[in-house]
Order: C-alpha cells, then sequence, then structure tokens
C-alpha cells in the first residue's frame, strides 16, 4: 500500500470511466458544500462539460440522512447511470446496498474520507473506488477532495490540468495549514498552479481570516492563528501596532521586512509569519486562498449557487462579504469566550461546556479552530459542546497529532468508541476529531471516567 498503487488504481479507475462514459443514460455528480466539495464539483462539472456528457450535478451540506440524497437521485433499476462523490461518500454499508440493488449502474468514489465496507462482503464490481485512504494516504494533509477530483480529471483528459487553481482553494479550505506546511499530492497541484502562474506565493506577515485587510483589522479578524491578547478587538490591535510604532492602516501585505520582525517579536509564542497564496487577478477576500475558501464554506452551506459563482469572479459583492465578516467575527469572539470560560480538566482531558455561550451550530467549528490553533494544552483531549434541547451532551471531540502519538496512534474516534460502549451514547470521527451525544445524566460520570479510559488506549 502506497503512492504508486495510489496513482495506479486513479489512472486505472479514469480509463475505466473514459471506456464507460458512452454508455451511460444518466450521469450524477454528487459533491460536497463546502469549500473543498464545490472546488472538487466544479472540476467534474468542467470534465463532463468537456466530454460533451449532460449530467445532474447536486450539492450536499449533509444535513440529511444519506438515504435521502440517495432517493432523490431516483436511480431506475435498467438504466445505465454513473454516481460520482466527489469530496463525500455514502457509508460502505449503504453504499453496496445501493450497488446491489442497482446493478446497471456505476458508481465512482472520488472522496477522501475514511471508508470502509461492511465485513466480509466482496466489494461490488460496479463500485470504482479512488479514496486515497486505502492506499495509507493521509486524507487531509496529503490530498484533500479537490485535490483527487483534480488528479483524477487530468487523468481522464489532459487538458483539465489547466483547472489547478480551482483545486488550490480546495486544499486552502480542508488543510487548515500554512502553505509551507503542504504535503505530498497537495503540494504537487500546488506547484502545477505555480507553474502555470495562476497563483503566486509570498512570505511575510500571515493572518488568516484577515490576510486581505488593514493590519488591525487583520489582527482582530485572524482566526489562524487565533490572537488571545488581542481577543478580536480592532482597538486592542491598533494599540498593540501604535506601541510598536507600526502603522495600523497599512495593509498585511505591504508590511516591510522590518514591520514583520517586529511584530513577530511581540507575538514569539505563536506563528505569524509564513508563506501565503494568491490569486493575482482577484481582489480583496478573493485575492488569498484561505480567505477565499472560507468565504466558499460560509455560503455553500445555506446557498451553494452563490458559492460556485464566487469561483468564477474577479472579486466579491457587498452581501457575500457581509455573510463573511459576520461568520469571522462570531468565530473570533467564540474563541474568545472559549479561551475565558472556567473548564474542567483532568489529567488527560479538558471539558468546555458552551451551553449559553455559543450557538449549538458553532460549537463545532470553535472546537476546530480552538484546537488548530493549540489555545488549550494540547497535550490533552478536548470535549467541547453543551446542553441541546433534546437533553442530550453533544460533544465535539479534537485532539492534536501530538497526543496521539502520546497514545500509541490513538485518538478521538478511539476514545468515543470506548466512551459508548462503557457508558452508552453515540458517535463517531477520526483519529484528530469527532462527534458525539451522551444523556446529560452522564456527562458528570465521564468526567470521572476519561482518565481511565484515555490512560488505556494504548490497550484496546
Ligand atoms: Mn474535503
Amino acid at each position: 500500500m502506497n503512492k504508486s498503487n495510489f496513482d495506479t488504481n486513479l489512472e486505472t479507475i479514469a480509463l475505466e470511466f473514459l471506456e464507460n462514459i458512452e454508455k451511460y443514460d444518466k450521469i450524477h455528480l454528487l459533491y460536497h458544500s463546502d469549500a473543498d466539495g464545490i472546488c472538487s464539483g466544479l472540476i467534474i462539472e468542467k470534465l463532463l462539460s468537456k466530454l460533451r456528457k449532460p449530467f445532474k450535478s447536486t450539492c450536499i451540506n449533509l444535513t440529511h440522512p444519506w438515504e435521502i440524497y440517495l432517493s432523490q437521485i431516483n436511480l431506475i433499476s435498467d438504466e445505465k447511470t454513473a454516481v460520482i462523490f466527489s469530496d463525500l461518500c455514502p457509508s460502505g454499508e449503504l453504499l453496496y446496498q445501493y450497488a446491489i440493488k442497482f446493478q446497471k449502474a456505476d458508481f465512482y468514489i472520488l472522496d477522501h474520507h475514511r471508508f470502509a465496507w461492511p465485513q466480509k462482503i466482496t466489494p461490488p464490481k460496479n463500485v470504482y473506488n479512488a479514496n486515497p485512504t486505502l492506499f495509507g494516504l493521509h486524507g487531509l494533509k496529503e490530498i484533500v477532495g479537490s485535490a483527487l477530483n483534480y488528479l483524477f480529471s487530468v487523468a481522464v483528459d489532459e487538458s483539465m490540468s489547466k483547472y489547478a487553481w480551482i483545486a488550490t482553494i480546495g486544499i486552502a479550505g480542508d488543510t487548515l495549514a500554512h502553505i509551507d506546511d503542504y504535503q505530498s499530492y497537495n503540494r504537487i497541484v500546488i506547484e502545477r498552479a505555480l507553474d502555470l502562474e495562476q497563483v503566486q506565493i509570498k512570505k511575510g506577515i500571515c493572518l488568516y481570516g484577515g490576510q486581505h485587510l488593514r493590519l488591525d483589522s487583520a489582527m482582530a479578524f485572524s482566526i489562524f492563528p487565533y490572537l488571545p491578547a488581542v481577543e478580536g478587538s480592532r482597538k486592542k490591535a491598533k494599540q498593540i501596532l501604535q506601541n510598536l510604532s507600526i502603522d495600523p492602516s497599512k495593509k498585511v501585505e505591504d508590511c516591510s521586512e522590518q514591520d514583520v520582525e517586529i511584530l513577530a517579536g511581540n507575538f514569539s509564542d505563536i506563528k505569524i509569519i509564513g508563506d501565503f497564496l494568491i490569486y493575482p487577478t482577484k481582489k480583496g477576500i478573493l485575492h488569498h486562498s484561505f480567505e477565499h475558501a472560507q468565504l466558499l464554506s460560509i455560503l455553500g452551506h445555506e446557498h451553494p449557487e452563490s458559492a460556485r459563482l464566487m469561483v468564477g469572479k474577479p472579486q466579491i459583492t457587498q452581501g457575500a462579504k457581509q455573510e463573511y465578516n459576520n461568520y469571522i467575527g462570531s468565530l473570533v469572539h467564540n474563541l474568545t469566550a472559549f479561551v475565558q470560560i472556567p473548564k474542567i480538566i483532568t489529567n488527560y482531558a479538558i471539558f468546555v461546556d458552551l451551553t449559553n455561550q455559543v450557538p449549538i451550530n458553532q460549537w463545532s467549528d470553535t472546537g476546530s479552530f480552538a484546537s488548530v490553533n493549540h489555545i488549550y494544552d494540547s497535550s490533552k483531549m478536548l470535549f467541547i459542546g453543551g446542553l441541546t434541547d433534546t437533553g442530550e451532551y453533544k460533544l465535539s471531540v479534537r485532539c492534536t497529532p501530538e497526543f496521539m502519538k502520546q497514545h500509541d496512534n490513538k485518538g478521538a474516534v478511539h476514545v468515543i468508541r470506548k466512551i459508548t460502549q462503557k457508558l452508552g451514547g453515540n458517535g463517531g470521527g477520526h483519529g484528530l476529531a469527532g462527534g458525539m451525544r451522551l444523556p446529560s445524566t452522564l456527562f458528570e460520570k465521564l468526567h470521572d471516567e476519561i482518565d481511565k479510559i484515555i490512560i488505556n488506549l494504548s490497550n484496546l
């Protein structure tokens, strides 16, 4: 299992797709509604148009069960149909049922989330699985959905190569990493876009979230890194800058080497220098890859059509800008609340109860950004969430790669499994991130049990 097996598999599936395509009566494309999914979907749409094949595409925000989305595409047993899953995929159990029931349909998995067939079955022949995690690749750090969909498209038709820049937006959205930390296939795609002169990499101050703004606003709007000393306040940012004799009205991109050095010295424990990726022909939020991607994810959940339009636009509308500002503004506000709320801390875990502090639909993002920003003792596992109106605790579970290294490569999903076996509730996820629900009566019990569960992880 390695990279060259992945390459061979992808190549084979691309060729089979090309061979099969003439026989299809219908093609359905299903893609995810975040930045990575939207870019994946757009790339496949361009491929299908290039091949002159009519298709129907649907953006899915995953708020409903998969059964609903699959029933909506209305498969008919004697119709030859292709179903393409871009940056998402139903569970192995469900897909197996569909593949057996609709033998004349072919299913293409162009997804990078973990996937497993039910035990003891032979994978159906009408499923073409290009998932890179099958080959031991890391589904985020090494290859995100849009990188996979791009490479697939290029393998089908070399002229698709020119859409590398679209994939770079998806990569920025899913990896939540500095460009200098991009690896493997993600890196290859970025380099393709650089060679084609579609993107540029710049070095300097990185205040991702506010990279397009003047310095004081950028510091207040930065979500990666989040600056605890600024607390999302432009006034506080301005004060800090004035004390350092840096002009607060300077744009981030226009900072001199000296400014960069002084500012980095002031935030010595936070990484604020690095590379950032820009689209030279786009302006404002769309000029910067991280911010561009955030905007697509913010719009995509409710308004996928306007998110898709943004990809082709040189600059955004006032309305979209407002949505961006509201979202980032509240995320920074939530991170500030996160830092200030009293926490329950055990030897191996931290519990943060956001009930009545942060709106429910922002719990998970608050957890993710608290985690990537290391604004808690990240040698511990983070449980963040609160009481829902159904009387259950809904918890996002996050940990760092360092935590996993300390615990025999076990992380969120393993701890969740153990908790639900031992106490009850339900949930799932990946190594670094997961989610669970627990009856409220068990929440305190979890505080007492969690250290035992984590300390025994290596015995699982
Ligand atoms: Mn993705």
